[in-house]
């Protein structure tokens, strides 16, 4: 079987020359019709024809696709430059599929398999297709808002000269559902991308007025152009196709079109659903006395009276062009698109369409509509009107189907292996990442130029002002520090200009997570590398949770600074304090997560970090095929770094290659125990000082107790896990470096761990030898107060570390 296009399979030949434009249109009109089939076909093959081993429904939303097929024939096939990039509507992924394996860029086989293992992805995903997906989509909202920050990122690399300067700027395009419209984060980054002034976004609605459920009120969306236009956007709306407007021009035409703006969504979309013959009835029924109306029907027959009544512009594929085409500026623009759900299909209007998949009996009259033979399913040109050379020859000349490719890479930065170490005895991990960043914004190099730092609103209380006063804030335009032109005192220079490294954002955490998503793209979206930090409240994390996710399933590489965190905040009280966020550490994919506890580690693993972000995996052919990648540390990704405001002594020493080492796998030795000993505290960030005083207690019952700082449960439990895999599959050998810090213990050793967090983030430790353990944490909000007594009230100071260690040694089961 040819597996790629077979439209494509000659040698590709860059095109000369333009179409004509009617000859275009039928084109044009020819592949909407196509790229239709293949998105109904590629659904129903995977429902209908493959085995389902499961038995549970496949899916993939044919009326969904059929509702943008129009949008995006004229977007992919004419409108789209190689350097756009586009945010698909999740539901419309067999649309995008189809369209790019008419380009050549998806395969028969991944189409075949759309929605099985290995094949094409449900929603278009950048990690797991392999067909140009510039940003993955799938939680509705967030696909759309993240071109407004890429348009920022493109803009920041541009105006810094970062990068191909000369080729022209791409356009950041989001295919929105109108239903997406409803999620709040849409609002966040319409207010953000204001502030920014941001350019080169197009949001296309299709504005289908059904979402999920059901026929979606009116009212709401009346006021959805002003909003746009409150923000600076140019609104395009694309309500009546050329059918639609003729007609209008006829006598009684008038009536016609007020007739139609006045129908309520269910009534319209009930009449789409039943056709021709009921729109006649309820015409004359509403209309009939009116002058001209018995004309307009007269003159067609009843399907084409229904052509007629279902001409939304958004399925006029010439509206649609020049809709696209009249844009000639950079101001964010919003096509609101008038679509029906379903369009061309026998699901058009159902209000439950959504869901909905024609039967074999409806697929084969559409098989029939089409002029498909059996077995020619997948033949771009069958059932078309144009032979296959003249579609071949239109396919090279599309201009977005550039052979070379359309995403990018960029070398990577260097990046030493820790940071000279800030002075002062007493420091918290927050004080010290400020400091940190501080000398790299002060020392320079290329590694300061390609950070860039963002935070929404909490830039100074996370310590970022330092970084800031001297990298500067970006904008557009330079625009001065009042303050300081009126020389009024102040600790932060707040200059704004093109060369600014920081990126200050209003309170909302989606968008930072938004922004560090774009941000981690770069290289891959504009080519060039930059290095991302974003600071945030820990408890905020679960503000912006879906974000992050997002941001991590493209495989979008930032680092997240999140400060102050758990109890440690004590007078700032309960609403601010985190619980569970060591265990979304631990859990989130693509995320490696630490919490520090002396500032030397932090800056081995933040200088780890910035190089952590830049790997891909490319090095891989270096290592043995003994050489696993546990951590996936050849292939790189995002860091979460869990910091506290509480200041603690830092212990005197230099981190030689061995420690550090162990810091990046997440734990070592404070205080070595002696072989067989007894029973070890185990113990991460802020509570470290409260581990190491019940430790020096502990020492005068048993000796040879140890206490093991843990720096990453998330990295020790990976490889734990990765390693216990390895020896199921044969690698008798494999050990984790959990299993060989633990190693020293007796085997029936007891363990107590600590943390300013949910106890179960390290309880599982007990699991890696099968000893007994008790694990001291937060499991209830906190309240105001100083750090003794939360830690007091909340079990996790001295005395309680104390009780679980005799109740651990002498088996007690209740010590409390
Ligand atoms: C955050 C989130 N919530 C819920 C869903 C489930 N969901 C998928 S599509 C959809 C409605 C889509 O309606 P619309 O955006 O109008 O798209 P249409 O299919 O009408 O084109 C919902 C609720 C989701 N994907 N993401
Ligand atoms: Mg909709």
């Amino acid at each position: 079987m040819a597996d790629t296009c077979p439209a494509l399979q000659e040698p590709l030949e860059r095109p000369t020359g333009h179409l004509e434009q009617p000859e275009k249109l039928s084109l044009l009109r020819a592949l909407e019709k196509k790229i239709l089939w293949l998105s109904a076909w590629t659904i129903h093959n995977a429902n209908h024809l493959r085995e389902n081993l499961d038995g549970l429904k496949v899916g993939g939303h044919q009326a969904s696709c059929a509702s943008m097929v129009t949008i995006m024939t004229a977007l992919y096939m004419d409108v789209l430059r190689p350097q756009d990039r586009v945010a698909v509507k999740p539901h419309a992924s067999p649309v995008f599929h189809a369209i790019q394996y008419l380009l050549g860029k998806q395969t028969r086989a991944k189409l075949e398999a759309f929605r099985a293992y290995g094949g094409a992805q449900s929603y278009p995903s950048r990690t797991k297709d392999s067909d140009d997906v510039d940003f993955s989509t799938g939680s509705v909202g967030l696909g759309v808002a993240i071109t407004s920050f890429a348009s920022l990122v493109q803009d920041y690399v541009r105006l810094k000269k970062m990068g191909d300067t000369e080729a022209p700027p791409g356009r950041m395009i989001a295919l929105a559902g109108d239903a997406e419209l409803d999620e709040g984060n849409i609002y966040e980054a319409l207010l953000e991308g204001w502030k920014h002034d941001i350019r080169n976004v197009w949001w296309v609605i299709d504005y289908n007025r059904q979402s999920l459920d059901a026929v979606v009120q009116d009212r709401l969306f009346g006021r959805i152009d002003s909003l746009f236009e409150t923000m600076g956007w140019h609104v395009v709306t694309l309500k009546y196709g050329k059918l639609l407007e003729a007609a209008f021009a006829e006598p009684g035409g008038e009536s016609l079109r007020s007739w139609i703006e006045n129908c309520p969504n269910s009534l319209y979309s009930t009449l789409v659903f039943r056709g021709g013959a009921t729109w006649r009835e309820q015409l004359l029924s509403d209309l009939g006395e009116t002058p001209g109306i018995a004309g307009i029907l007269g003159r067609r027959d009843d399907e084409t009276v229904a052509r007629l009544m279902t001409n939304l512009a958004g399925h006029d594929m010439e509206a649609v062009l020049e809709a696209f085409h009249s844009i000639e500026d950079d101001r964010p623009t919003c096509f609101i698109a008038y679509t029906i759900k379903g369009y061309g299909l026998p699901l058009a209007g159902h209000k439950d369409n959504h869901a909905g998949l024609l039967t074999p009996e409806q697929m084969e009259v559409f098989r029939a509509g089409n002029a498909i033979a059996p077995g020619e399913e997948w033949e771009p040109a069958a059932g078309l009107q144009i032979s296959a050379e003249t579609l071949s020859g239109f396919l090279r000349t599309v201009p977005f189907a550039t052979p070379a490719p359309r995403l990018t890479t960029a070398p990577r930065v260097a990046c030493p292996d820790r940071f000279p170490l800030p002075t002062g005895s007493r420091m918290s991990t927050q004080e010290g990442f400020g400091k940190i960043m501080t000398e790299l914004a002060r020392n320079g190099g290329a590694l300061a130029d390609h950070i860039v730092t963002a935070s929404p609103d909490v830039t100074v209380s996370t310590n970022l002002g330092g970084w800031v006063n001297r990298r500067g804030i970006f904008d557009r335009r330079d625009r001065a520090d009042t303050f300081k032109d009126h020389k009024i005192a102040s600790m932060q220079r707040w200059t704004m200009s093109p060369g600014g490294q920081h990126l200050e954002l209003g309170i909302a955490e989606n968008n930072l997570f938004l922004l560090l998503a774009a941000l981690g793209l770069s290289h891959s979206l504009f080519g060039t590398r930059l290095l991302p930090v974003g600071t945030l409240y820990d408890p905020f994390i679960q503000r912006g949770l879906d974000a992050l996710n997002y941001a991590c399933y493209q495989d979008a590489r930032f680092i997240v600074v999140a400060t102050p965190s758990g109890l440690s905040l004590a007078p700032e009280g309960g609403a601010h304090q985190s619980i569970s966020t060591p265990l979304i550490g631990m859990a989130q994919d693509g995320l490696a997560s630490f919490e520090p506890a002396y500032v030397d580690e932090l800056s081995a693993i933040l200088a780890w970090s910035f190089d952590y972000l830049q790997r891909d995996g490319g090095d891989a052919a270096e290592h043995s095929n003994d050489d696993i990648d546990w951590l996936r540390d050849i292939e790189g990704g995002a860091v979460y770094l869990r910091l506290s405001t509480r200041g603690l002594e830092q212990p005197e020493r230099s981190l030689d290659p061995v420690l550090r080492n162990d810091i990046i796998r997440g734990g070592y030795w404070l205080r070595p125990p002696e072989p067989g000993a007894k029973l070890a505290i185990l113990c991460s960030g802020a509570v470290t000082p409260e581990a190491l005083e019940a430790h020096s207690h502990i020492l005068e019952d048993i000796p040879g107790a140890g206490l093991m700082v843990i720096t990453s449960a998330d990295r020790l439990n990976a490889e734990w896990c990765a390693a216990e895999r390895a020896r199921q599959s044969g690698h008798a050998a494999a050990m984790s470096h959990a299993e060989k810090l633990l190693s020293p213990l007796a085997a029936d050793a007891g363990l107590v761990t600590v943390v300013d967090g949910h106890p179960t983030s390290l309880a599982w430790l007990g699991s890696v030898r099968g000893q007994r353990l008790r694990a001291l944490g937060v499991e209830h909000f906190g309240q105001s107060g100083t750090i003794g007594e939360l830690y007091k009230s909340y079990r996790i100071d001295s005395d309680a570390i104390l009780n679980a260690c005799a109740a651990t040694c002498l088996g007690h089961a209740n010590e409390r």
